[in-house]
């Protein structure tokens, strides 16, 4: 039987100080963006799609036929109806549309992190580096399912480490000239379920490991500006183009904009009330 779940289009407002802060920070936390009946009403089904989703992922690690890089299986909306309800939500989209300043977000992709007891951390890095596009208009939307107590708590970012955009530098060597610039690092803390981040693709962020005793459940969504092209084949990007564009824009070559049957415009001012 199915069972209609809670429609996530109603707008959560954003304040002028908030955007500018994000703007400025390259991360922000919005808190209450769920209520914790749509969390409970949506949370079952995307746990279940994750466990399948990881039970494969894991055997898949066990093959050596996936990168040990990733945190966790991707583009689950790809295998469930509700998980697609979830992740295609024009609330996070229009969030994500009005922080980075655009009319129209589309997805990149969407990533599970559910971090058992005793995971590790998740060391300094800029979504960037694995991104193919042209634009530096990117956001991701960290969403806990779960309360997360401090111990685990809230990603960690360096405050205005989104300007460090050149691709052809290391995460390393990025760091290195954040701590050479003073560049603050900010950390929210503890989050209630509801509560979400958002960051650039280019904010510098690392996350704790988990030394609690229940699972940490976050599910990120990568957003990116509408009609952003692909790069194009003369960019250096440091891992095989060809290879990602099948996975994450099937059927879209270098150059071309990034609007595969995988990319859905999930939020344009066009069709704004
Ligand atoms: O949740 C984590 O441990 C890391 C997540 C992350 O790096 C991201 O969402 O970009």
């Amino acid at each position: 039987m199915s069972t209609e779940l809670p429609n996530l289009s109603e707008a959560v407002a954003l304040t002028e100080t908030q955007i500018e802060s994000f703007r400025t920070n390259g991360h922000i936390l919005l808190t209450n963006v769920l209520s914790s009946r749509e969390i409970a009403a949506y949370r079952p089904h995307l746990t279940e799609t994750v466990e399948m989703c990881q039970r494969e992922l894991e055997d898949k690690l066990a093959k050596g036929e996936v990168d040990e890089e990733l945190l966790g299986p991707i583009n689950l909306r790809e295998r469930n109806e509700r998980y697609y309800q979830f992740v295609t939500a024009r609330r996070f989209a229009k969030l994500a549309a009005e922080l980075l300043g655009v009319e129209g977000v589309r997805i990149y992709r969407d990533n599970a992190i559910f971090k058992k007891p005793g995971a590790v951390y998740t060391r300094w890095h800029q979504d960037s580096d694995l991104t193919a596009l042209d634009t530096d208009q990117i956001v991701t939307i960290w969403i806990p399912l779960v309360d997360l107590p401090a111990e685990i708590g809230s990603m960690k970012f360096i405050s205005g480490s989104h300007k460090l955009n050149n691709r052809t530098e290391s995460a390393m060597l990025k760091l290195r000239k954040a701590t050479r610039q003073n560049l603050p690092t900010a950390w929210y803390g503890a989050m209630n379920a509801g509560d979400v981040t958002f960051h650039y693709g280019w904010t510098l962020h690392s996350a704790n490991g988990n030394p609690s005793e229940i699972t940490r459940e976050v599910i990120t969504i990568m957003y990116f500006a509408d009609r952003a092209k692909i790069v194009t084949e003369e960019e250096e990007i440091g891992f095989d183009l060809k290879k990602h564009l099948a996975e994450f824009f099937p059927g879209v070559r270098p150059g071309e904009v990034a609007a595969s049957p995988l990319n859905p415009l999930v939020y344009t001012t066009s069709s704004a009330p």
